[in-house]
């Protein structure tokens, strides 16, 4: 599942030295065209609202999740909670480098408990971060 948290839906259209010319849709689009051809399925969510970002991890069907928090990254407690809650491989990913920015950006909660980070390279970050995802679940068994 590829989770979105606050403000990704105006990415594109507002801010694009910092966010890039992607739009979420754009960025969706690729990374489940990525997991297909890895033979996943996957669901992309986005809300700006830190309960139902909580209220979707619970519930979810996936195998593994990939989340951009946008801010809640630096301030939330409750979405790497949940995230533990569910017992499922996390991966975390970042449009830019959150740690050549504001020092508020430095820190993460969700780092904390995810399998690893990748951050800084924009949009194709997602589909890097979906593949990590889908690697490290193929090979768990293994
Ligand atoms: O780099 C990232 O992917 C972030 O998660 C994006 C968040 C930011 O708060 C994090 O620190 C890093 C922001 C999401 C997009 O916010 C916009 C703000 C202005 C215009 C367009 C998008």
């Amino acid at each position: 599942m590829l989770i979105n948290g606050p403000n990704l839906n105006l990415i594109g259209n507002r801010d694009p030295s910092i966010y890039g010319k992607k739009t979420l849709i754009d960025i969706e689009n690729a990374c489940i065209k990525r997991a297909n051809s890895l033979n996943y399925d996957i669901e992309c969510v986005q809300s700006n609202h830190e309960g139902q970002l909580i209220d979707w991890i619970h519930t979810t069907k996936h195998a593994g999740i990939v989340i951009n928090a946008g801010a809640y990254t630096h301030t939330s407690i409750a979405i790497p909670d949940a995230l533990v809650s569910v017992e499922l491989p996390v991966v975390e990913v970042h449009l830019s480098n959150i740690h050549n920015r504001e020092s508020f950006r430095h820190i993460s909660y969700i780092s904390k408990i995810s399998i690893g980070m990748i951050c800084g390279f924009g949009a194709i970050g997602y589909e890097l971060a979906i593949e990590a995802l889908i690697h490290y679940i193929d090979n768990l068994h293994k």
